[in-house]
Protein backbone atom coordinates (compact mmCIF):
# COMPACT_ATOMS: atom_id res chain seq x y z
CA UNK A 1 0.00 0.00 0.00
CA UNK A 2 1.28 3.26 -1.24
CA UNK A 3 1.31 5.79 1.51
CA UNK A 4 0.64 9.77 0.84
CA UNK A 5 2.13 12.73 2.15
CA UNK A 6 -0.07 15.81 1.52
CA UNK A 7 -1.00 18.93 3.06
CA UNK A 8 -3.67 18.83 6.01
CA UNK A 9 -6.17 21.65 6.78
CA UNK A 10 -3.25 23.01 8.87
CA UNK A 11 -1.32 23.57 5.62
CA UNK A 12 -4.01 24.71 3.93
CA UNK A 13 -4.52 27.62 6.12
CA UNK A 14 -1.08 28.70 6.72
CA UNK A 15 -0.34 29.18 2.92
CA UNK A 16 -3.40 31.27 2.81
CA UNK A 17 -2.49 33.13 6.02
CA UNK A 18 0.85 34.15 4.63
CA UNK A 19 -0.20 34.90 1.47
CA UNK A 20 -2.00 38.06 2.89
CA UNK A 21 0.86 38.97 4.95
CA UNK A 22 2.68 38.76 1.64
CA UNK A 23 0.08 41.12 0.22
CA UNK A 24 -0.28 43.38 2.87
CA UNK A 25 3.54 44.29 2.79
CA UNK A 26 3.57 44.50 -1.10
CA UNK A 27 1.03 47.48 -0.54
CA UNK A 28 3.02 48.80 1.87
CA UNK A 29 6.38 48.53 0.39
CA UNK A 30 5.07 50.46 -2.86
CA UNK A 31 3.41 52.74 -0.29
CA UNK A 32 6.67 53.68 1.34
CA UNK A 33 8.34 53.65 -2.65
CA UNK A 34 6.10 56.38 -3.31
CA UNK A 35 6.53 58.56 -0.48
CA UNK A 36 10.46 58.83 -1.00
CA UNK A 37 12.07 60.69 -3.84
CA UNK A 38 12.67 58.76 -6.77
CA UNK A 39 16.17 58.84 -6.82
CA UNK A 40 16.09 56.94 -3.40
CA UNK A 41 13.32 54.33 -4.83
CA UNK A 42 15.45 51.65 -5.93
CA UNK A 43 16.10 49.52 -2.51
CA UNK A 44 12.08 50.22 -2.09
CA UNK A 45 11.31 48.89 -5.84
CA UNK A 46 12.99 45.96 -4.91
CA UNK A 47 12.08 45.10 -2.00
CA UNK A 48 8.24 45.41 -3.36
CA UNK A 49 8.95 42.86 -6.38
CA UNK A 50 10.46 39.97 -4.06
CA UNK A 51 6.52 40.52 -1.33
CA UNK A 52 4.63 40.43 -5.23
CA UNK A 53 6.60 37.50 -6.24
CA UNK A 54 5.72 35.45 -3.45
CA UNK A 55 2.53 36.67 -2.88
CA UNK A 56 1.82 35.13 -6.22
CA UNK A 57 3.57 31.94 -5.55
CA UNK A 58 1.92 31.34 -2.26
CA UNK A 59 -2.17 32.10 -3.95
CA UNK A 60 -0.39 29.27 -6.77
CA UNK A 61 -0.28 27.30 -3.50
CA UNK A 62 -3.32 27.72 -1.47
CA UNK A 63 -5.39 27.15 -4.55
CA UNK A 64 -2.69 23.60 -5.43
CA UNK A 65 -1.65 24.91 -8.70
CA UNK A 66 1.62 25.20 -7.73
CA UNK A 67 1.82 21.98 -6.25
CA UNK A 68 2.93 18.73 -7.48
CA UNK A 69 3.78 14.96 -6.63
CA UNK A 70 6.81 12.71 -6.73
CA UNK A 71 6.88 9.39 -6.52
CA UNK A 72 9.31 7.46 -4.32
CA UNK A 73 10.16 3.65 -3.79
CA UNK A 74 11.79 2.61 -0.92
CA UNK A 75 13.14 -0.87 -0.46
CA UNK A 76 13.36 -2.30 3.15
CA UNK A 77 15.64 -4.92 3.43
CA UNK A 78 14.82 -7.57 6.11
CA UNK A 79 17.24 -10.39 6.90
CA UNK A 80 15.95 -13.98 6.14
CA UNK A 81 12.99 -12.55 4.69
CA UNK A 82 12.59 -11.11 0.57
CA UNK A 83 13.16 -7.20 0.32
CA UNK A 84 9.69 -5.28 0.23
CA UNK A 85 8.86 -1.88 -1.56
CA UNK A 86 6.93 0.69 -0.55
CA UNK A 87 5.75 3.39 -2.78
CA UNK A 88 5.34 6.89 -1.02
CA UNK A 89 3.70 9.89 -2.88
CA UNK A 90 4.72 12.95 -1.55
CA UNK A 91 3.43 16.66 -2.33
CA UNK A 92 5.81 19.22 -4.00
CA UNK A 93 5.60 22.59 -4.02
CA UNK A 94 7.22 23.69 -7.05
CA UNK A 95 5.81 27.06 -7.11
CA UNK A 96 8.48 27.75 -4.20
CA UNK A 97 11.57 26.90 -6.06
CA UNK A 98 9.84 29.26 -8.90
CA UNK A 99 9.12 32.32 -6.66
CA UNK A 100 13.21 31.69 -5.28
CA UNK A 101 14.97 32.15 -8.21
CA UNK A 102 13.50 35.35 -8.99
CA UNK A 103 13.18 36.76 -5.31
CA UNK A 104 16.49 35.29 -4.04
CA UNK A 105 18.68 37.19 -6.62
CA UNK A 106 16.32 40.32 -6.09
CA UNK A 107 17.06 39.75 -2.40
CA UNK A 108 21.01 39.53 -2.61
CA UNK A 109 20.43 42.26 -4.92
CA UNK A 110 19.11 44.42 -2.07
CA UNK A 111 22.44 43.20 -0.13
CA UNK A 112 24.84 43.63 -2.71
CA UNK A 113 24.00 47.36 -3.66
CA UNK A 114 23.60 48.08 0.12
CA UNK A 115 27.79 46.69 0.08
CA UNK A 116 28.79 48.44 -2.95
CA UNK A 117 30.00 45.48 -4.24
CA UNK A 118 30.84 45.71 -8.20
CA UNK A 119 29.25 44.16 -11.00
CA UNK A 120 31.55 40.90 -11.69
CA UNK A 121 30.45 40.04 -7.76
CA UNK A 122 27.32 41.43 -8.27
CA UNK A 123 26.66 38.73 -11.19
CA UNK A 124 29.05 35.66 -9.05
CA UNK A 125 26.13 36.20 -6.72
CA UNK A 126 23.27 36.06 -8.62
CA UNK A 127 24.43 33.28 -10.86
CA UNK A 128 25.33 30.68 -8.15
CA UNK A 129 21.90 31.86 -6.15
CA UNK A 130 19.63 30.55 -9.91
CA UNK A 131 22.27 27.65 -9.68
CA UNK A 132 21.49 26.62 -6.54
CA UNK A 133 17.38 27.51 -6.89
CA UNK A 134 17.15 24.92 -9.98
CA UNK A 135 19.48 22.49 -8.95
CA UNK A 136 17.15 22.13 -5.45
CA UNK A 137 14.27 21.80 -7.97
CA UNK A 138 15.94 18.69 -9.70
CA UNK A 139 17.08 17.32 -6.42
CA UNK A 140 12.83 17.57 -5.49
CA UNK A 141 11.66 15.83 -8.09
CA UNK A 142 14.74 13.17 -8.85
CA UNK A 143 13.35 9.74 -7.65
CA UNK A 144 16.22 8.10 -7.07
CA UNK A 145 18.10 8.44 -3.86
CA UNK A 146 21.42 8.94 -5.21
CA UNK A 147 20.97 12.00 -7.94
CA UNK A 148 18.46 13.33 -5.64
CA UNK A 149 21.57 14.09 -2.80
CA UNK A 150 23.84 14.79 -5.91
CA UNK A 151 21.79 17.79 -7.45
CA UNK A 152 21.55 19.32 -3.07
CA UNK A 153 25.18 18.50 -2.65
CA UNK A 154 25.82 20.92 -5.80
CA UNK A 155 22.92 23.40 -4.77
CA UNK A 156 24.97 23.45 -1.58
CA UNK A 157 27.92 23.96 -3.27
CA UNK A 158 26.47 27.23 -5.49
CA UNK A 159 24.98 28.10 -1.95
CA UNK A 160 28.70 28.59 -0.70
CA UNK A 161 29.64 30.79 -3.77
CA UNK A 162 26.90 33.19 -2.70
CA UNK A 163 27.85 33.12 1.36
CA UNK A 164 31.03 33.31 0.28
CA UNK A 165 30.56 36.67 -2.14
CA UNK A 166 27.95 38.13 0.97
CA UNK A 167 30.55 37.03 4.36
CA UNK A 168 34.15 38.23 2.81
CA UNK A 169 33.79 40.12 -0.40
CA UNK A 170 30.55 42.36 0.83
CA UNK A 171 32.13 43.06 4.13
CA UNK A 172 35.28 43.81 3.03
CA UNK A 173 33.54 46.58 0.68
CA UNK A 174 31.01 47.73 2.44
CA UNK A 175 34.33 49.59 4.78
CA UNK A 176 34.39 51.92 2.40
CA UNK A 177 30.99 53.38 3.09
CA UNK A 178 30.03 55.24 6.00
CA UNK A 179 30.29 53.66 9.71
CA UNK A 180 26.46 53.40 10.10
CA UNK A 181 26.00 51.36 6.61
CA UNK A 182 28.71 48.98 7.43
CA UNK A 183 27.26 48.13 10.79
CA UNK A 184 24.03 47.93 9.17
CA UNK A 185 25.31 46.22 6.41
CA UNK A 186 26.62 43.25 9.05
CA UNK A 187 23.56 43.30 10.71
CA UNK A 188 20.90 42.64 7.89
CA UNK A 189 23.34 40.20 6.07
CA UNK A 190 24.03 37.82 9.43
CA UNK A 191 20.16 38.01 9.42
CA UNK A 192 20.13 36.91 5.88
CA UNK A 193 22.73 34.18 6.30
CA UNK A 194 21.34 32.78 9.52
CA UNK A 195 17.95 32.35 7.71
CA UNK A 196 19.35 31.51 4.69
CA UNK A 197 21.30 28.52 5.92
CA UNK A 198 18.29 27.02 7.51
CA UNK A 199 16.50 26.50 3.99
CA UNK A 200 18.59 23.68 2.93
CA UNK A 201 18.09 21.80 6.35
CA UNK A 202 14.62 21.53 5.77
CA UNK A 203 14.57 20.53 2.45
CA UNK A 204 16.82 17.68 3.84
CA UNK A 205 14.43 16.59 6.39
CA UNK A 206 11.24 17.52 4.63
CA UNK A 207 11.28 17.29 1.04
CA UNK A 208 14.97 15.15 0.62
CA UNK A 209 14.09 12.33 3.48
CA UNK A 210 11.08 12.79 4.11
CA UNK A 211 11.00 12.88 7.83
CA UNK A 212 9.06 15.35 8.60
CA UNK A 213 5.10 15.78 7.15
CA UNK A 214 3.83 18.57 4.29
CA UNK A 215 1.92 20.50 7.02
CA UNK A 216 5.17 21.09 8.74
CA UNK A 217 7.10 21.76 6.10
CA UNK A 218 4.74 24.48 5.42
CA UNK A 219 5.06 25.92 8.43
CA UNK A 220 8.61 25.99 8.23
CA UNK A 221 8.74 27.56 5.39
CA UNK A 222 6.04 30.08 5.94
CA UNK A 223 8.05 31.37 9.09
CA UNK A 224 11.09 31.70 7.33
CA UNK A 225 9.76 33.10 4.33
CA UNK A 226 8.14 36.21 6.73
CA UNK A 227 11.39 36.32 8.08
CA UNK A 228 13.38 36.41 4.87
CA UNK A 229 11.06 38.69 2.95
CA UNK A 230 8.56 41.60 4.79
CA UNK A 231 10.50 41.46 8.04
CA UNK A 232 13.73 42.04 6.14
CA UNK A 233 12.01 44.03 3.68
CA UNK A 234 10.52 46.39 6.22
CA UNK A 235 13.69 46.57 8.57
CA UNK A 236 15.45 47.53 5.38
CA UNK A 237 13.18 50.18 4.11
CA UNK A 238 12.96 52.10 7.78
CA UNK A 239 16.38 52.42 7.90
CA UNK A 240 17.03 53.27 4.78
CA UNK A 241 14.62 55.99 5.24
CA UNK A 242 16.05 56.84 8.17
CA UNK A 243 19.47 57.62 6.84
CA UNK A 244 19.89 61.08 6.03
CA UNK A 245 20.79 61.75 2.43
CA UNK A 246 20.54 59.89 -0.64
CA UNK A 247 24.33 58.54 -1.01
CA UNK A 248 24.27 56.73 2.17
CA UNK A 249 22.82 53.50 0.89
CA UNK A 250 23.03 54.01 -3.09
C1 LIG B 1 17.49 24.30 -1.37
C2 LIG B 1 17.72 22.78 -1.50
C3 LIG B 1 19.03 22.45 -2.03
C4 LIG B 1 20.14 23.00 -1.19
C5 LIG B 1 19.96 24.44 -0.85
C6 LIG B 1 18.72 25.06 -0.90
C7 LIG B 1 18.69 26.47 -0.50
C8 LIG B 1 17.66 27.29 -0.52
C9 LIG B 1 17.63 28.65 -0.06
C10 LIG B 1 16.46 29.29 -0.17
C11 LIG B 1 16.17 30.60 0.25
C12 LIG B 1 14.95 31.06 0.10
C13 LIG B 1 14.48 32.34 0.52
C14 LIG B 1 13.20 32.62 0.31
C15 LIG B 1 12.60 33.84 0.65
O1 LIG B 1 11.48 33.91 1.03
C16 LIG B 1 17.02 24.83 -2.71
C17 LIG B 1 16.36 24.39 -0.36
C18 LIG B 1 21.20 25.17 -0.41
C19 LIG B 1 18.83 29.29 0.52
C20 LIG B 1 15.37 33.30 1.17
Amino acid sequence: TPIYQEAGDVGNRTLWVVFVIMLISSIAFYAMAFRVPVQKRLFHILTAFITTFATISYFAMAVHDGVGKNEITIKHTQKHFPDTFQTVYREVYWARYIDWSVTTPLLLLDLCLLAGLGGANILVAIVADVIMILTGLFAAFTVEEGPKWGWYAMACIAYLVVVYQLAFNGRGVVQNKDKKTATFFSAIAGFTLVLWTIYPIIWGVADGSRNVSVDSEIIAYAVLDILAKPVFGFWLLFTHDSMSGTATLE
